[in-house]
């Protein structure tokens, strides 16, 4: 995208009002370092997705079946996943990625790979499929829908053979053919030990670098699903934020080299939680971190923890640590024995969702006089009203020497505010290394706010409410021309 005169004057662009010389073009920054794909950058703008755990463990009570369940045990009599899916959306949640087959092998879908699925249980005489309705329901109320299946199988007596690489791979492949888009597909990295595995009744390891022949499945997904990110410890699309408690590094760089603690490529199962927690600035791959994290104690359902369902307010913090970190929020609603969302998760993410809206729903910078110190070639199309425009797409951009530009936000009147939030231009990587925030208090600009990386979203929570007529924000550390696409000033109340 290069702006020339002639662009500015047709148009949307003619509301613009701008002018300058005739023939006078600016190029936009170029890219800097790694840069998201197409569908990293897709993945990066829904920010709040849900993880629906549910297999035979609902109903056994366990965290990790087996693979000696008998499979009749499955049958949510109350199954619903119009309500499910509509619940998830009521509370903010953009896709749903269900565990279609956990670590019990237990299949959510009429498999023709094992006997241990859905064929088998009581649930609608076996003639259901949980994988299809949660993918219908999802289309149905405008949410995607992601995949989750467990590389380690505790029920396949081929698990830790070959063989079971081809099975694994055609249980893929019926469910990124059956099911329509996949918007993410989650590789896990707990495997082997202990499991039935066909009646063996043993512990079997696997060499986590040459067993499931990752390359080769990662392909398979983008031949048959090329829209879809893929998930595991290292990616290729998306990594592990290293825990599940759903918390970013204060620090959170979008790009990471993840490696071993001998300093070797890192594969599932080895990385190190600590680098995949703050990433690598500088790193050589667009590797965006994801924090996955439950409502409640368990992944799965059990009654015993009903009443330890996450407030609305520990929801709140964990987007403060996730989303508002550059990383995504993947947080886990586990179906109970009925097939629905126990009330008490509904209402929690309903009231979540409440308080995000009522935060974020009023932005005081909207009407503010926006004074940069420097603008890209002077002209309005890197202008700083790009911060405000709600499109992730433009951006205020400074010409390609000044690297530590300032922008004021007069208010025009005094405001009271608490929250900032700021999004880098992520298309052209991540360039912004360290910022910081002052408000006009006493005739003087005092410092309120410092953080490093901005990139996709960066929320602020300043200490105090702050009640100024103005805030300045300086970019303190970048290598390049910084490129921030939107700006948002809050009162969190
Ligand atoms: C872990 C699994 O072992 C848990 O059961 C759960 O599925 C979590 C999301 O990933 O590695």
């Amino acid at each position: 995208m290069t702006f020339t005169r002639r662009e500015f004057l047709t148009g949307s662009l003619l509301s613009l009002g701008c002018a300058y010389a005739k023939g006078e073009s600016v190029a936009p920054p170029a890219p800097f370092g790694a840069v998201p794909s197409a569908r990293q950058l897709r993945w990066q703008r829904m920010e709040t997705n849900a993880f629906l755990h549910f297999t035979v463990n609902t109903f056994t009570d366990k965290e990790w079946g087996e693979g000696d369940e008998d499979p009749a045990v499955f049958d949510p009599v109350g199954f619903d996943a119009d309500a499910i899916l509509l619940a998830l959306k009521a509370g903010g949640m953009k896709g749903a990625i269900l565990t279609c087959k956990h670590h019990d092998g237990f299949c959510l879908w009429p498999t023709r790979t094992t006997d241990h699925s859905i064929r088998f249980s009581r649930w609608k005489d076996g003639k259901g499929d949980v994988v299809k309705e949660i993918a219908t329901a999802a289309a149905r109320h405008g949410l995607k829908f992601g995949v989750y299946l467990s590389p380690w199988d505790r029920n396949n007596a081929g698990y830790g053979r070959p063989a079971y690489i081809a099975t694994y791979r055609q249980q893929l492949t019926e469910l990124l053919t059956g099911y329509g888009p996949v918007f993410e597909v989650w590789f896990d990295g707990a495997n082997g030990g202990k499991g039935y595995y066909g009646g063996a009744r043993e512990t079997r390891t696997i060499d986590k670098h040459t067993y499931y022949d990752w390359p080769g499945t990662w392909d398979l997904v983008r031949k048959l699903q090329p829209g879809a990110v893929i998930f595991s410890d290292v990616g290729p699309d998306v990594r592990w934020v290293g825990n599940e408690n759903g918390v970013a590094g204060e620090t959170c760089w979008a790009t990471c080299d993840p490696t071993t603690e001998a300093g070797q490529p890192a594969v599932p199962g080895d990385a190190q939680p600590s680098q995949l927690n703050t990433g690598t600035r500088f790193g050589s791959r667009w590797l965006p971190a994801e924090c996955d994290v439950s409502i409640r104690p368990g992944w799965f359902w059990h009654e015993q923890e009903n009443s330890r369902v996450k407030t609305p307010d520990q929801l709140v913090e964990l987007y403060f640590a996730s989303v508002g970190r550059g990383a995504n929020l993947l947080l886990n609603l586990p179906p109970n024995r009925q097939g629905q969302l126990s009330p008490q998760d509904v209402n929690a993410i309903a009231e979540f969702q409440r308080r995000l809206q009522a935060t974020f729903g009023n932005n005081l910078a909207a009407g503010a006089k926006l004074i940069p110190s420097n603008v890209r070639g002077g002209i309005p199309g890197f202008g700083a009203a790009r911060l405000l425009d709600g499109n992730p797409d433009t951006y205020w951009a400074t010409d390609d020497e000044v690297h530590t530009p300032e922008l004021t936000i007069d208010f025009g009147r005094r405001c009271k505010l608490n929250v900032l939030r700021l999004r880098e231009a992520i298309q052209l990587g991540q360039r912004i290394g360290a910022f910081a925030v002052d408000a006009w208090q006493q005739d003087a600009w005092t410092q309120v706010a410092q953080a490093t990386n901005v990139g996709s979203c960066r929320l602020i929570r300043l200490p105090a409410v702050v009640e100024t007529p103005r805030l300045r924000l300086r970019i303190t550390d970048s290598p390049v021309c910084p490129a921030l696409a939107e700006l948002g000033v809050y009162l969190q109340k």
